[in-house]
C-alpha cells in the first residue's frame, strides 16, 4: 500500500452486518456503517440527539473534561435552527472576494517559504501554520494573534499520548474566557464581537453560550484541517501526475476537493444519543446508550461509490458525508473548501513536485478498527515549478 493511502477497516463490518460496537469509557458505541444508514440518523434528530450532556456525542467522550456545550454542534432542533441562522452569514465570509485575497496571500507566503530546498515538517511547519492564519480571517482577527495558536500543537484536547488533556483544554477555555471580556470592554468588528451583539430568538447571548461557539470554532476546525491539508500534500508527493493534471485541467479542482474530503474523511465519525429504544441495522439500540455515525465508513459504501478506495479526480457523482449530512452539516466547510481550494491553486502555480522522505502515521484506534487519519509528523521536499 502507498504511504498516502488512507485505509477503509470497515469494509467486512459494513458488508456483513452494517453496524460496529467498539468501546469507549465505560460508554460503548455501536458505529453506524452504511451510507444510507449514516444519512437516516443524522436526519432523525428526536430519535438520535446532539444535545445530550456536553462531550458525550464525541468519541472518545470529552464529559470528562468538558462541561460547555459546543453550539450549534450540541444543540437539536428548534433551536439549533436559529442559532444556525445566526451564524450561517459570518460562516460563509469565505466566500467574499477580500477574503480569499487575503487567504491566498497567507497561502502563498507559506508556500514559497518551504520551496527554499530544505525539507519541511509538513504537520507542525505547515499545515498547523497554515490552519492557525486563516482561522484570523474566519474570526477577523489580527494575523499575529495566530502565533499563539500554533504554540498550542495541533490539537486543543489531545497531546501526544493523551487522548484526552483536561490541562490543555483550560488553556483554550481560558483563552476564550479573556477574549469575550476583552471584545466586551473594547467591542470590534471581530466573531466575539458579533455574538456579544447578536440575539437569538429575541434573547441576547449568554458568555458561556459564546464561549460555546468559540470552543467549537477552534476544537473543530483544527485537527480536520490539519489532516486534510497533510494528507493533501502526502496524496501529491506519491501522485505527482496528480498534480500535473490539476495543473492543466483547473476544471476538476473543484471535485477534486470533494474527492480528498470524501476519501480522507478527516472527521471519522460522531456520536449521537439514542433517545428511545429503537433499532439500527436490525440491531437493537437502547434508550440512553451512544450510536456513531461513520462518515469514513459511509464515504467507502461501494453500493454508492464506484471504486470506492480509489481517488477519482474528477469524480462526478460524490454525494460524500466527510462534511457530515442533515442539520448539523460542518458550519466551517466554506472555509474549509477555500483553504483546499487555495492550497490546490497556489502549488499549481508554484511547485512542481514534493518528494516524500518519511512519516509517522497517526492512526486512531476503535477496538480491532485501526484508521489512520493523517501524520504525526511528515517530512517531505517541496520542488519549485
Ligand atoms: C460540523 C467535518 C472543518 C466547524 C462538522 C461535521 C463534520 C465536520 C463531519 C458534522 C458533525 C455532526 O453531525 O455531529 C469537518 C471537516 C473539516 C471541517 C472534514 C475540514 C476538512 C471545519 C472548520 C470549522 C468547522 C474549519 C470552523 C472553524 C464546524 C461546526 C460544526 C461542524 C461549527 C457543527 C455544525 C452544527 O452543529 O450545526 N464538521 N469540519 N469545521 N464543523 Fe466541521
Ligand atoms: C468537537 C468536534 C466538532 C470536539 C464537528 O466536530 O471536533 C473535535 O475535534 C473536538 O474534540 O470537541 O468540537
Amino acid at each position: 500500500m502507498k504511504h498516502s493511502a488512507i485505509n477503509d477497516p470497515f469494509e467486512q463490518a459494513r458488508v456483513e452486518q452494517g453496524y460496529a460496537q467498539v468501546s469507549d469509557q465505560d460508554d460503548p458505541v455501536t458505529m453506524l456503517l452504511r451510507l444510507k444508514d449514516v444519512r437516516k440518523c443524522a436526519h432523525n434528530w428526536q430519535t438520535f440527539q446532539s444535545g445530550a450532556v456536553p462531550g458525550r456525542i464525541v468519541v472518545p467522550s470529552e464529559v470528562s473534561i468538558r462541561t460547555t456545550r459546543q453550539i450549534p454542534f450540541e444543540v437539536d432542533p428548534p433551536l439549533h435552527k436559529s442559532f444556525r441562522e445566526l451564524l450561517e452569514p459570518w460562516f460563509k465570509r469565505p466566500l467574499q472576494a477580500d477574503y480569499q485575497q487575503q487567504l491566498h496571500q497567507q497561502i502563498e507566503t507559506l508556500v514559497k517559504s518551504v520551496l527554499l530546498g530544505e525539507p519541511v515538517e509538513v504537520i507542525e511547519d505547515f499545515a498547523l501554520v497554515l490552519q492557525s492564519r486563516a482561522l484570523t480571517l474566519l474570526l477577523n482577527i489580527p494575523f499575529a494573534e495566530s502565533e499563539l495558536w500554533i504554540s498550542w500543537g495541533t490539537h486543543v484536547f489531545r497531546s501526544e499520548g493523551e487522548a484526552l488533556d483536561g490541562d490543555k483544554a483550560n488553556i483554550l477555555y481560558d483563552y476564550i474566557d479573556a477574549q469575550i471580556d476583552k471584545a466586551m470592554a473594547k467591542p470590534g468588528d471581530d466573531l466575539y464581537s458579533m455574538l456579544l451583539a447578536a440575539e437569538v430568538n429575541g434573547n441576547k447571548l449568554s458568555k458561556e453560550e459564546i464561549k460555546g461557539v468559540m470552543i467549537l470554532t477552534f476544537a473543530g476546525g483544527r485537527d480536520t484541517v490539519i489532516n486534510a491539508v497533510s494528507n493533501t500534500i502526502a496524496y501529491f508527493s506519491e501522485h505527482p501526475e496528480s498534480l500535473q493534471r490539476l495543473r492543466d485541467e483547473p476544471e476538476i479542482r473543484g471535485r477534486a476537493i470533494e474527492e480528498f474530503v470524501r476519501y480522507f474523511s478527516p472527521l471519522t465519525h460522531m456520536g449521537r444519543v439514542v433517545t428511545e429504544d429503537t433499532q439500527v441495522c436490525e440491531h437493537a439500540a437502547k434508550a440512553d446508550t451512544r450510536v456513531s455515525l461513520c462518515w469514513a465508513s459511509a464515504n467507502r459504501d461501494a453500493s454508492v461509490f464506484e471504486n470506492p478506495n480509489e481517488v477519482v479526480l474528477d469524480r462526478k457523482m460524490n454525494p460524500h458525508v466527510g462534511f457530515g449530512f442533515s442539520h448539523h452539516n460542518c458550519l466551517g466547510a466554506t472555509h474549509a473548501r477555500q483553504i483546499l481550494s487555495t492550497l490546490i491553486n497556489v502549488l499549481c502555480e508554484n511547485v512542481q513536485s514534493i518528494d516524500f522522505i518519511d512519516g509517522q502515521e497517526n492512526i486512531e484506534h476503535w477496538d480491532e478498527f485501526k484508521r489512520k487519519v493523517g501524520y504525526h509528523n511528515l517530512n517531505v521536499k517541496f520542488n519549485p515549478a
